[in-house]
């Protein structure tokens, strides 16, 4: 089968050196149509399968406030790949789990790539993946793009991904908002959008393309909707520090002591 996989990650976490490490030499530089950020593509043979890998720009959001943002979540939202790698800083999960729970908010079918394993190894960091698994509700790969491991098991995780392995999906909770949400997504005709909690959430967040579409159908209190667009990156926020307090353990890198 042939199976396309989009790279989605904070700026300078590894993506492009995975990428090559995935691809080697067959890849290609485009643009984005109409804008002037790089479209990297490539391919490789993978147990009978064709993967083709798309390198998207480096974002710490996927809320369309720059031109990365935008054409990292327009790709995701409009043309869906079947695999999505959230490719992650082991060393500074952070921003990497935040842009996650965003991802996984348009596509169920993310992997967590948790990337400079060896740094993490070398610095005596205990990972447990089974808490990253069972929190974020995504198969967790550990790489290095430094020395190669984890690339085949990353393989063949896109495979099993793309042929319909099951993951336990965890449904994110926006606590005092889900009501405001489910309220939204009611007002949302059904040929409008597919994905209609997505649309809600960031009509609710302020997203320029999401207000443009739904600012006259959509009636909520103004109040709420101010309240929401800050609270709802702190959920966020709030969620990401207590997973990675579960899931770290060993020696304690700096950031982790102040979470
Ligand atoms: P991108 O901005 O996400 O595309 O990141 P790059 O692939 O350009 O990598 C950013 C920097 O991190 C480079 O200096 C890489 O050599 C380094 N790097 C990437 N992956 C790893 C890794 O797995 N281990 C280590 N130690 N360094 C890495
Ligand atoms: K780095
Ligand atoms: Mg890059």
């Amino acid at each position: 089968m042939v199976v396309t996989v989009a790279l989605v990650g904070n700026p300078n976490v590894g993506k492009t050196s995975i990428f090559n490490r995935l691809v080697g030499a067959r890849q290609y530089v485009a643009n984005w149509p109409g804008v002037t950020v790089s479209k990297i593509e490539g391919a490789t043979e993978w147990k009978g399968n064709t993967l083709h890998f798309i390198d998207l720009p480096g974002t710490y959001s996927l809320s369309s406030k720059s031109i990365d943002e935008k054409v990292t979540r327009d790709f995701l939202f409009f043309s869906p790949p079947n695999v999505t790698l959230l490719i992650a800083d082991s060393l500074n999960p952070e921003q990497s789990f935040y842009l996650l729970i965003e991802t996984l908010e348009i596509t169920k079918s993310v992997i967590l790539v948790m990337n400079s394993y060896d740094e993490i190894k070398r610095q005596k960091i205990k990972i447990d993946k089974y808490e990253l698994q069972k929190h974020f509700g995504v198969p967790v790969v550990f790489t290095s793009a430094k020395t190669g491991e984890g690339i085949s098991e990353l393989k063949d995780m896109i495979v099993d991904i793309a042929k319909g392995k099951k993951i336990k999906n965890v449904i994110f909770d926006y606590k005092e908002y889900e009501k405001i949400i489910v309220d939204i997504e009611d007002q949302i005709p059904d040929d409008l959008f597919k994905n209609k909690r997505y649309a809600a959430l960031k009509y609710l967040e302020g997203d320029e393309y999401f207000v443009s579409k739904l600012e006259n159908i959509v009636k909520i209190d103004n109040t709420i909707k101010e309240k929401a667009m800050s609270q709802i990156p702190k959920i966020r926020y709030e969620y990401v520090k207590y997973v990675i307090k579960e899931a770290y353990s060993g020696n304690k890198i700096e950031y982790i002591k102040t979470l």
